[in-house]
């Protein structure tokens, strides 16, 4: 019988470009083989794929080779700021996702990517969204912040259906978006979330801003995220660093979205940060060098790097790091 870590590495052989099908038959393969084993995935890879050691810096999964540096910036880097009303459609679809190397979800997202895109808008002005269901289950785009009840967007919103929120958010911060409906592991957990900046009225010091939403991926269908990474790719700022400048502001909106585990942590290696929890206020709760945070919890981070290098970060629970969440910051 094959060692758990060998049923779950099986799927590494998956092409990207599987179909849906093949991929769900997949997934329950992989599911049953699991079950099968009498065992869950928690702590079954100390290894990674085909059996070799991993690095000694966490490196538990690698991204998609056909991924290069570059392929994740829309996801990381937000828009600037903008004044004026913002509007926007949104799609749902349900469609494979290469979560790491050969590990596929059959994932559930906006606008085809996990997270969803980057909202920003400035406090006091409308972001009106509208939503298209292009799945053939009922899903929904709630709103983190305060706004009207009637623009929550917690009612399903039925296959091929569509609707439209108008909402001025308030107060500026950092919000999570993403589907209500239950179970949430799955409607939020099989990828429909994604974060929303609003901005100060006068808005926040220039700075290099990047965006970091960590995810927990469930590739083989068991309710537990098998593995973790920053904006939708386990073990991406692995291989490809976060690049800032040397001496430059640089700030992070950090949010946790991983729906299966009580905590994560956000660690930067090497330097220590102000912490502005929620980002809604200006100024700094905290100075420190791990910050912890809840479910749909968020912060804005913002530091600077004195010496050229490379500093790591991850969270501080080993086996988020260890499955995929560890990444490098490249000052140069
Ligand atoms: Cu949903």
């Amino acid at each position: 019988m094959p060692t758990r870590r060998e049923l779950l590495w099986g799927l590494a052989g998956a092409t990207v470009a599987v179909t849906a099908g093949a991929v769900v038959r997949g997934l329950r393969e992989a599911r049953d083989s699991v079950r099968a084993a009498r065992g869950g995935l928690a702590g079954a890879r100390p290894e990674g794929p085909q059996g070799a050691v991993h690095s000694p810096y966490g490196h538990g999964a690698e991204p998609p080779t056909a991924l290069g540096p570059a392929a994740l910036d829309a996801l990381t880097i937000p828009p600037p700021m903008t004044r004026g009303a913002v509007s926007r459609t949104i799609t749902i679809t349900q469609r494979p996702v290469e979560v790491a190397q050969g590990m596929v979800m059959d994932g559930w997202t906006f606008d085809g990517t996990i997270p969803g895109p980057i909202l920003r808008v400035t406090e006091g002005e409308t972001l009106t969204l509208t939503v298209r269901n292009l799945t053939a289950h009922p899903h929904n785009l709630h709103t983190h912040g305060a706004h009207a009840p009637v623009q929550d967007g917690w009612e399903p919103i039925p296959p091929g259906g569509e609707r439209t929120y108008e909402i001025a958010p308030r107060p500026f911060g950092v919000y999570p978006y993403h589907c209500d409906l239950v179970p949430g592991a799955q409607h939020l957990g099989r990828g429909l979330h994604g974060l929303m900046l609003v901005d100060p009225p006068g808005g926040r010091a220039p700075a290099a801003e990047r965006v970091l939403v960590l995810g927990g991926y469930d590739v083989d269908g068991d309710g537990r995220s098998d593995l973790f990474g920053w904006n939708g790719v386990a073990g991406f700022f692995a291989r490809h660093p976060l690049k800032v400048r040397r001496g430059e502001l640089v700030r992070l909106y950090v949010a946790n979205l991983v729906v299966d585990e009580p905590v994560a942590t956000f660690h930067l290696h090497a330097n220590t940060f102000d912490v502005f929890r929620s980002g809604t206020r200006l100024v700094a709760d905290e100075h420190t060098d791990v910050v912890a945070l809840t479910v749909g919890e968020r912060a804005v981070l913002e530091m600077r790097f004195p010496e050229p290098g490379r500093v790591m970060f991850h969270p501080h629970q080993s086996r988020m790091a260890e499955q995929g969440a560890m990444g490098w910051i490249a000052i140069v």
